[in-house]
């Protein structure tokens, strides 16, 4: 799948691609059955809210089947190094679940900070890419994106362990008010099966999550194969050490995995 010049261009301008309807329902079904087995499961790579409701799990491509197929979807690697041009690795990949009613906050920040400091990631040559595995709706915690913030480049942020379950390099409030005066915030809604393509240096976050529909969504974290972390701080199912190209999965693979799980 290749991203149209319009796309590339709006990429540019704005630091976002949003792909409605990108994967069909049998496919959403196979990830959302593999996201309810995940977080039943306790293991030191699924994180939790400081309630106890999951927040995070992390590196499920290496032991869920419908997850390992989305870590390699050529729909999701096709753009990347279409993009970066050259072939790509993966940095991390996660379902966050933003439970109903106790789905806590992601501050503002950008990503590469974190990557850069705690991974010691070179040069911003890496992006994550969200795919909906439940409706989001603008009163479900969104994400919230400030669009052309990626043009500030990588902006100072203070290590945040207090505000939830899980440590971030975020922004103050004075550098998001002054991007959000310019820029405005945009949240892309929409159904389950949709993708969202972001730069490593957009400014985003999302609110808590206080109704009672989840918001549960993969994002995968694909790095160029010549931008490898040097310096890895955090545990490896955070921070992969394999830095081979990703190989794609074949076409179809997942979708044949959800018509087995609704049969
Ligand atoms: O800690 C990380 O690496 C990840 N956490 C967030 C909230 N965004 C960037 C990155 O994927
Ligand atoms: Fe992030």
């Amino acid at each position: 799948m290749k991203l149209t010049p319009q796309q590339l261009k709006d990429f540019d301008e704005l630091g976002y691609i949003f792909l409605p309807d990108c994967f069909p329902k049998e496919e959403v079904e196979a990830l959302r059955q593999a996201s309810a087995e995940i977080f039943s499961q306790q293991r030191e790579e699924i994180w939790r809210e400081k309630s106890g409701a999951p927040r995070t799990a992390f590196a499920c491509h290496t032991y869920n089947d419908a997850c390992r197929l989305a870590a390699a979807d050529a729909r999701l690697i096709d753009p990347l190094e279409q993009l970066f041009g050259e072939q790509m690795y993966i940095h991390q990949f996660k379902i966050n679940a933003k439970a109903a009613f106790t789905g806590d906050v992601w501050q503002w920040h950008q990503d590469f900070p974190t990557w850069q400091k705690d991974d010691g990631m070179p040069e911003a040559r890496a992006m994550n890419i969200a795919v909906f595995l439940d409706d989001v709706m603008p009163i479900n915690g969104p994400l919230m994106l400030v669009p052309r913030s990626h043009k500030t480049g990588a902006l100072p942020s203070s290590h945040d362990t207090q505000t939830t379950a899980y440590p971030l390099w975020t922004l103050d409030n004075d550098t998001v008010s002054k991007l959000v005066e310019q820029n405005g915030i945009v949240a892309p809604t929409g159904k389950a099966g949709g993708v969202l393509m972001f730069h490593a240096n957009l400014v985003h976050g999302s609110a808590g999550n206080i109704t009672p529909y989840p918001r549960k969504i993969v994002y995968l974290t694909l790095s160029a194969v010549s931008n490898a972390i040097t310096k890895p701080t955090r545990p490896e199912f955070i921070a992969h050490r394999d830095f081979t190209p990703v190989e794609r999965a074949p076409a179809g693979a997942l979708a044949e995995l959800g018509q087995h799980a609704t049969a």
